[in-house]
């Protein structure tokens, strides 16, 4: 990804605060300059400058870049430890310029309480599916949870195992095609769409609980102010937080990436409910 340089004729024509403008790059001071071409939208430096593995129209690339952004904003690269999961992310380690440790499949919650445990003054979070933390990991989000540890949740949240060929997964909703529920997902033979951010909430160790998209200019700017006060809420020493993306998988969802955007907005959003859940 290269910086996009804006002259002064140009910039004139952005807003404020619009998205090509993230708070991270320099802006204001910049944009003073009538002799220089100004930055207006760069690499957080957060995220390294190399290509993602990931389809075209996937969220987990935005999602990425959202959470690169908070810490270059939080200025806490230095001390930021990510947990990366088994999923389409597990390589997150090769986009993310900051500290970042594997774990087994759904076990980020476990390896990251251990992290927190030891060096209490890092900036831990973990970034999984929802295979991950939602059917293979159930236990170790529900637990970690539960005990309250002042950890970060990242969770991305697309309704299929994107990485083994596009599953059902326990998020996966009524009626949807995978390659697993040829005829969509049906109730009865296979349950409930889990709403892992409703379960959680009931749990006194839970300090902050919001679901967010990234379908939309719109919606991406919000996921970006709920990962940082996700992160703020660990800052502050306050408790377990997370984030649950509604994110897009166009490959198993047989769509085009546009369509993918439209299905959030139109299903996924309206079982899942978007917005501040706990906090
Ligand atoms: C112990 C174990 N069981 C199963 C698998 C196979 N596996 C790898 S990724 C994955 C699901 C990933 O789906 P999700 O967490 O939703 O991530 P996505 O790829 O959709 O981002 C599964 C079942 C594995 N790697 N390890
Ligand atoms: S399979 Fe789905 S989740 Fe995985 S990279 Fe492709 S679009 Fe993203
Ligand atoms: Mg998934």
């Amino acid at each position: 990804m290269s910086n996009i340089i804006r002259t002064k004729n140009a910039k004139d024509k952005i807003r404020k605060n619009s998205v090509l403008r993230p708070e991270s790059a320099p802006s204001a001071q910049a944009l003073k300059s009538d002799t220089q071409p100004a930055v207006v939208f760069c690499r957080p430096a957060s995220l390294r400058d190399i290509e993602t593995h990931y389809c075209a129209g996937c969220g987990h690339g935005i999602i990425h870049r959202l959470i690169c952004e908070v810490i270059d904003e939080l200025n806490i690269r230095e001390k930021t430890i990510a947990v990366a999961p088994v999923g389409c992310a597990v390589i997150a380690y090769d986009y993310w310029d900051f500290d970042v440790s594997e774990a087994a499949h759904g076990r980020t919650p476990a390896v990251a309480t251990g992290i927190k445990r030891v060096r209490p003054d890092n900036i831990v979070f973990t970034y999984q599916g929802d295979g991950d933390l939602a059917a293979i990991g159930t236990a170790e989000i529900v637990h970690a949870a539960n005990r309250g540890e002042n950890i970060t949740v990242i969770f991305v949240n697309n309704g299929v195992y994107g990485m083994t060929g596009g599953q059902m997964a326990p998020t996966t909703l009524a009626g949807q095609k995978t390659a697993t529920t040829l005829q969509g997902r049906s109730l009865r033979r296979e349950g409930y769409p889990l709403k892992v951010l409703e379960m959680l909430a009931v749990l006194p160790g839970t300090k902050y609980l919001e679901r967010v998209a990234v379908n939309s200019a719109q919606e991406v700017m919000r996921a970006r102010r709920a990962i940082r006060k996700a992160f703020v809420t660990q800052m502050q020493g306050k408790g377990f937080s997370m984030v649950e993306v509604l994110s897009m998988c166009p490959t198993y969802w047989g769509m085009t990436p546009i369509q993918a955007a439209e299905r959030i907005k139109n299903d996924v959003a309206t079982f899942y409910p978007l917005g501040l859940v706990k906090g």
